[in-house]
């Protein structure tokens, strides 16, 4: 070997060297703060599970059972267990969480503790057993079986008594014990109150933070399955957290951390705590329609695919797992509607997230720790959520350039901590390069577990990754950058009583053209930017189309009638009243309190029109009141005398709440009165969501 040759190979084995030397010194980060145990971690990955709530209060339309409702009302003649397995597995869930009891006691499996179970129910000839149904077809389909047990029991004799709490433990035994492995427990907050309790019929409280003794119902519960999850909002502190809401979201910050002792107030379940000293990850608990239990009148009510994948956004893309409800019919069946939505959703989320074009694209940080291979910026978008892109110690802001080579049209941004590690990222932003320049695109704080940011479609040849806060240097072990399909729903338009019109969707994204003169729109038709006015009569056609790809929605219409600019409620201080005539359904005004049916409402319309009928809409709410049932429609030119011109029922009002459109023989008037005489709920109130009139 020549001395040049030489020297090149020992420069070439010292490089080598340093190179390994400087690997093998790298060592990874150590864990930050509180972090997740593997059960709470396998729960986590689960990402998206189902509730079931089924008991005798599916048939007896109620949320909650007083506990001495008849057992003989359970007999669902077609109860499938292997239907709401199905459908959740094709929805894309991973589990099931059933309501073994509810808060009126009744058991959905034999317990041999009481007396109140489907043993003695119709159904089957009392030989039946809900869980072991759900746990055979849970198996069958890949699903793991969740358990809800509440501990409130408006049955039990002993309920507020310690010999409640062996019951309580007894029935957790038989239902850990006898239907194979139970991933999570789900203890309900709701505790004590009125109830039947074996015939006593009174009011039991109990004391939530000492009664039912949680530490040694916790001892029990994981001595029975070791691999369980516990989540309980209203005892001691277990491995999940509520989020506070019912709703379907988290906080847009969301620390996966708690404080083991002391209050939890709303903010804390919503947010978590920056510096908390426990690992309480949050889980989204709601129902695919209003309710809990199943009732007829919300069969017209059940969530959409866009009001689903907000939901989704705010669970899932914001660091918690997603329990999303089925409330079953009492025919032990899922309805069809419930079905269709979850199906679609399902399909809409893994079409959202099916193409990952970060995959392969070239990815650049601003830094890497100890300038390792083991911890370089590919390791964010290799595919394995167990490597990751980590910075040295010292670091807590830092960027990773992801650069696809080419212009690329994304709308979504989804990145991952490797939270083995704990939570660190406080905030960060997205930013894309385009003509040469970079532009912010979206903003936000935690990431935890999962965060997905939504934005409209970009073109871009890369996208940068900032991250402006960090707890502790920054270990992010999964970027994805996705372009979902714009939902192209037909757009909603709606007027106000100034005759302003507005044109929304639930997408974020599509453009919007429209129409006045009663042509179809299309793409060359005016382009929506923002409400305009249109008073009066006037027919306005839209469509939502997707810039990118050139689709389009189909048409949405409204015909608006007379202006509304003049109309007044007569004999109504109430300012909220407006609400009526806002041209906005989700706004809503009641008439109650000293008021009896029949309630009547009257608006002077500023001048004399020809009037040939009248639209009404009842309260669009989730906890809706006042749907009127029952009603005589008058008019007047001096709010005097009256002239009765309709009258009749709204059919169907009550599970179906739409608009009601009545037409009758024109009159002229200068004044309306729509008289309520009856509500679905028959009580003393009228709700009104929206008033219109039909004219010549
Ligand atoms: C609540 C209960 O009171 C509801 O009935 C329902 O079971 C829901 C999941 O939790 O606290």
């Amino acid at each position: 070997m020549s001395t040049m040759n030489r020297s090149l190979f020992l420069g070439i084995l010292a490089f080598i060297s340093f190179l390994n030397f400087s690997c093998a010194n790298t060592e990874s980060p150590e864990p930050f703060g509180p972090v997740p145990s593997e059960t709470q971690m396998r729960w986590q990955e689960m990402e998206y599970y189902a509730f079931i709530h089924f008991s005798l209060n599916t048939y007896t339309d109620q949320s909650w059972g007083f506990g001495n409702e008849d057992i003989n009302l359970f007999n669902p003649a077609e109860l499938d267990a292997r239907q709401w397995a199905r459908i959740c597995k094709e929805a894309g869930m991973k589990g099931i969480i059933v309501t073994a009891k509810h808060h009126c006691g009744f058991c959905l499996w034999p317990s041999e503790y009481t007396e109140y179970s489907v043993k003695n129910a119709p159904w089957k000839e009392g030989k039946g057993d809900v869980i072991r149904e759900l746990a055979d077809a849970c198996e069958e389909y890949g699903l793991k079986l969740g358990i809800y047990l509440s501990p409130w029991d408006r049955n039990h004799p002993d309920y507020g008594k310690p010999e409640y709490i062996t019951y309580f433990r007894n029935q957790l035994t038989e239902l850990l014990t006898n239907y194979g492995d139970v991933f999570e427990v789900w203890f309900d907050g709701a505790n004590g109150g009125d109830g039947y309790y074996g015939g006593a019929n009174e009011t039991r409280r109990i004391d939530r933070t000492s009664y039912y003794d949680w530490q040694n119902t916790y001892k029990l519960v994981r001595g029975l399955q070791p691999n369980i999850v516990i989540w309980n909002d209203g005892g001691d502190r277990a491995d999940l957290r509520w989020v506070g809401t019912e709703d379907g979201y988290v906080g847009e910050t969301n620390w996966s951390l708690l404080n083991a002792i002391g209050d939890v107030p709303w903010e804390m379940l919503h947010y978590g705590v920056e510096d908390g000293d426990s690992w309480v990850p949050a889980e989204v608990n709601t129902s695919i329609r209003p309710e809990w239990f199943y009732h007829p009148n919300e069969d017209s009510k059940v969530k959409t695919v866009p009001q689903l994948l907000d939901t989704y956004y705010h669970s899932i893309g914001r660091n918690a797992t997603l329990l999303l409800n089925f409330p079953i019919m009492p025919n032990g069946l899922i309805h069809q509607t419930d079905e269709k939505m979850a199906l679609e959703f399902g399909k809409a989320v893994r079409e959202s997230f099916a193409v990952n074009l970060a995959e392969k694209a070239k990815a650049e940080a601003s830094g890497v720790r100890g300038n390792a291979g083991e911890f370089n910026a590919g390791k964010a978008i290799d595919g394995d959520n167990e490597t990751y892109w980590a910075t040295d110690d010292s670091v807590t802001t830092a960027s990773l350039t992801i650069d696809f080579g080419r212009p690329t049209l994304f709308n979504r941004f989804l990145v991952q901590e490797y939270i083995r590690l704990g939570q660190r990222v406080k905030d960060f932003s997205v930013e894309a390069f385009v003509d040469g320049d970079w532009k912010e695109v979206a903003k936000a704080t935690t990431i935890g577990y999962k965060r997905i940011l939504r934005f409209p479609g970009i073109e871009a040849t890369k996208v940068r990754f900032n991250i402006t806060g960090s707890k502790s240097c920054p270990v992010i072990s999964n970027i994805g950058v996705y372009n979902a399909p714009v939902l192209l729903n037909a757009p909603s338009i709606a007027r106000d009583q100034s005759g302003e019109v507005t044109i929304n969707t639930n997408d974020i994204g599509p453009i919007f053209y429209y129409t006045l003169d009663g042509t179809e729109p299309t793409p060359e038709s005016t382009r929506y930017s923002g409400p305009f006015t249109a008073d009066g009569k006037t027919e306005v056609k839209a469509i939502a189309c997707d810039p990118a790809s050139g689709n389009s929605s189909p048409v949405s219409h409204e015909s608006f009638d007379i202006s509304k600019k003049d109309w007044q409620i007569v004999g109504i201080s109430d300012e909220k009243a407006v609400a009526i005539l806002d041209g906005y359904e989700f706004s809503v005004w009641h008439q109650r309190g000293e008021i009896k049916m029949p309630i009547d409402l009257v608006v002077d319309l500023g001048a004399t029109y020809q009037v040939s009928g009248f639209k009404y809409l009842p309260d669009q709410s989730r906890w809706s009141s006042g749907i009127i049932s029952t009603y005589q429609f008058y008019v007047s030119d001096d709010n005097k005398k009256w002239k009765l011109v309709d009258q009749g029922e709204f059919p169907n009002i009550k599970n179906n709440p739409v608009w009601q459109i009545k037409v009758f023989k024109p009159e002229m008037a200068r004044y309306f009165k729509l008289r309520a005489l009856k509500n679905t709920a028959e009580n003393h109130v009228a709700g009104y969501a929206e008033i219109d009139l039909i004219t010549d």
